[in-house]
């Protein structure tokens, strides 16, 4: 019986990239598909992509996808066999899966009590040590005086590692290097823990040195089964957030992937694990990676962002697997049926600015083209036009390159980066570049620490102007300056004003003198210089040097005006200068005036005119097609100018607040 006649229609419980890779699949596969959106996504790529889509609530992610009422009743009203919830969100809540048997929905992805037993932490780890899965040594009890801890920090030998039992994400680890600072570790650690988590209990542990993260996929199905689908390296991070992926793990053998399989699928068949699952494991790699130094860390119920670097090596389908699971099937084939070839890696491209501490960067996108190429494979949830809003993560696209080797995966990569154009949000293009480059990350080894190690050199640091990048936009600014001048002049038709004898180039009869330009460059003022010579016309900068053009500069209008210059994955922000716009050097977010994004109503005014505020303050708030968007100090100053009040409508770009100095 195929899949698509148990399981007809299914409704994803996501948005974005995954909500997309989910439809294409079950399409594939002849499900009806069924998408859930929040205001924020009404226009998305993944609504438009679904046969059917359904609004269930306001942008924020409590009061939409994280709604689990609101998507149960629309799952029952429009008849959906099986509800997808990708990945966060609903994807690992175990009340959700229930619920959803309940009403007799196919949940896809493990019973409710396996996503329980892998949810605590502590718990986790005892449970799989019982099924002989290699566990970091250390203290796990309910005991928590100091004196004990103390003692079991040097029974189980420096350095250790503090955490605080409820933590996650880095939150609340302390490394402990010497007896003598023991003491005050575990006292920060046990405040951090009670303030993030209300729980100032910790474990202690031994502290793995050159730390790797790899993961092993695992598959199960109702009938007893449970595979591995090789590994994963995860360990290019950013305080906590993976940046790059990989697999195979560089330096990965026969010998330790069979022992890291048997131990991520013993850990899946204790919790009597269904379905698509990782189990984290942290590997000491100081010495390559060995089948005596590799501990479970935790297991994650759900398919990973990262999934698409295992389907590139095994040709698999885990979107379909999963529904050949939920379907009831077996899987069909057993551990050595699974092969991988070749090597892949993924890049998540983000919209953050490297440059300025990874703020994320909200905005329209004024432009977005990926390439298309061998071994290459985008999966996004977004195309020009859209907006990058700050109520979701803001992934843009994740870039997966496969080859034969690792260099002709990182080749294909960085090539497909150089390729992708982003204008408006900032993005880690260049940064993620750079990282297909560095030749710590090529060659290894390199571990978690690897980015943090290398920040500066990776580019993600306060960058110089890109001169070239300004020139290639004055030019074009000069040239439509020119052509409207000679259009208003002459009276003529656009067409006409087109023509070549109009258009500002080198090949004008007259001799024409020098000029100057007053750029806004990423909200600076900066002086252009213009000369015409027999071979085209040459820009210079005061102080900055022009370099040869070896790299393709990429000019994206953004609103009327402002050129985008993408230049080597990094963006410039170009208009001319106006002196009589007040408004001008607010695009960029650092001047005075702060302005309405949208169309819509100013529903709060947090500031009143002669009141001080510091950068980051919340100012106004402007509510347009049903979305709250929150305007904040883009730096310290006192507000000199409040325009309307609350419930007035506002225009697109209209003046709220104005900010002196
Ligand atoms: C560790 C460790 C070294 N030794 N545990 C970080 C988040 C949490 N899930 C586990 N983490 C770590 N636990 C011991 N005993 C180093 C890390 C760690 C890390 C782990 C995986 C991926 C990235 C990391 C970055 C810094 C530290």
């Amino acid at each position: 019986m195929s899949i698509a006649a148990r399981l007809p229609s299914i409704l994803i419980a996501n948005r974005g990239e995954i909500a997309c890779r989910v439809i294409r699949t079950a399409r594939r596969l002849g499900l009806r598909t069924i998408a859930v959106y929040s205001d924020a996504d009404a226009e998305a790529l993944f609504v438009e992509m679904a046969d059917e889509a359904w609004h269930i609530g306001p942008a924020p992610a409590r009061e939409s996808y994280l709604d689990a009422e609101t998507i149960l009743a629309v799952a029952k009203q429009a008849n959906a066999a099986c509800i997808h919830p990708g990945y966060g969100f609903l994807s690992e809540n175990a009340d959700f899966a229930e619920a959803c048997a309940k009403a007799g929905i196919v949940f896809v992805g493990p019973p409710a009590s396996a996503i329980r037993a892998m949810g605590l932490k502590d718990a986790a780890k005892a449970l799989v040590e019982k099924a002989n899965v290699p566990v970091v040594p250390g203290y796990h009890g309910a005991e928590q005086g100091a004196d004990f801890l103390r003692a079991e920090a040097r029974r189980i030998g420096y350095p250790v590692l503090i955490k605080a039992v409820a933590g996650g994400g880095g939150k609340g680890m302390k490394k402990v290097d010497r007896p003598e600072d023991f003491d005050e570790a575990l006292a920060s650690a046990q405040r951090e823990g009670k303030n993030a988590f209300g729980d100032a209990r910790v474990l202690v542990e031994k502290y793995v040195l050159s730390p790797r993260h790899v993961e092993i996929q695992v598959f199960g199905d109702s009938h007893g089964n449970v595979v591995h689908l090789y590994e994963r390296d995860c360990s290019l991070q950013r305080r906590h957030q993976k940046v790059i992926e990989e697999a195979p793990a560089p330096g990965m053998t026969d010998e330790v992937r069979a022992a890291m399989g048997k131990a991520a699928t013993e850990a899946a068949k204790a919790v009597g694990y269904v379905g698509a699952g990782t189990v984290e494991f942290i590997a000491d790699g100081r010495e390559g990676l060995r089948a005596d130094r590799f501990y479970f860390m935790e297991m994650n119920t759900r398919l990973q962002v990262e999934h698409p670097v295992t389907e590139a090596i095994t040709g698999l389908d885990l979107v379909e697997l999963q529904l050949k699971v939920a379907a009831g099937e077996p899987l069909g084939f057993g551990q050595a049926d699974v092969t991988a070839t070749g090597h892949a890696v993924e890049a998540r491209l983000y919209a953050e600015d490297p440059e300025k501490g990874f703020l994320p960067s909200t905005g329209k996108l004024w432009a977005l083209r990926f390439p298309e190429g061998e071994g290459i494979r985008i999966d996004t949830g977004v195309e020009a036009g859209d907006t990058v809003t700050p109520f979701y993560d803001p992934m843009i696209a994740k870039v997966i390159a496969h080859g034969a080797t690792r260099d002709e995966a990182l080749d294909r990569l960085g090539a497909a980066l150089s390729e992708t154009i982003v204008a408006g949000p900032r993005t880690n293009l260049a940064f993620l570049k750079a990282l297909t480059e560095a030749e710590g990350f090529r060659n290894g080894p390199f571990d978690t620490g690897f980015i943090e190690r290398n920040i500066s050199g990776l580019g993600a640091e306060p960058q110089p102007l890109d001169a070239a990048a300004v020139a290639a936009a004055a030019l074009q600014l000069e040239e439509e300056r020119q052509a409207e001048g000679l259009l208003a002049a002459a009276g003529r038709s656009d067409r006409e004003a087109r023509s070549p004898w109009l258009v500002a180039d080198g090949f004008s009869l007259m001799p024409r003198p020098a000029l100057g330009l007053a750029l806004l460059v990423d909200g600076e003022r900066v002086e252009a210089q213009i000369e015409w010579h027999e071979e085209g016309a040459r820009v210079s900068l005061p102080a900055h040097e022009i370099g040869e053009g070896e790299h393709e500069i990429t000019l994206a209008q953004a609103e009327r005006g402002t050129y985008l210059a993408l230049h080597r994955g990094r963006q410039t922000a170009v208009a001319l200068f106006d002196p009589f716009s007040v408004d001008l050097d607010a695009a960029a977010g650092t001047g005075g005036v702060i302005k309405a994004p949208m169309h819509g109503k100013l529903i709060a005014l947090f500031v009143s005119a002669g009141e001080a505020v510091v950068k980051g303050q919340r100012l106004a708030i402007v509510e347009a097609m049903k979305m709250e968007h929150v305007l904040v100090a883009p730096r310290d100053g006192t507000v000199t100018e409040v325009a309307g009040e609350a419930g007035a409508q506002v225009a697109e770009g209209a003046k709220v607040v104005v900010l002196g100095e």
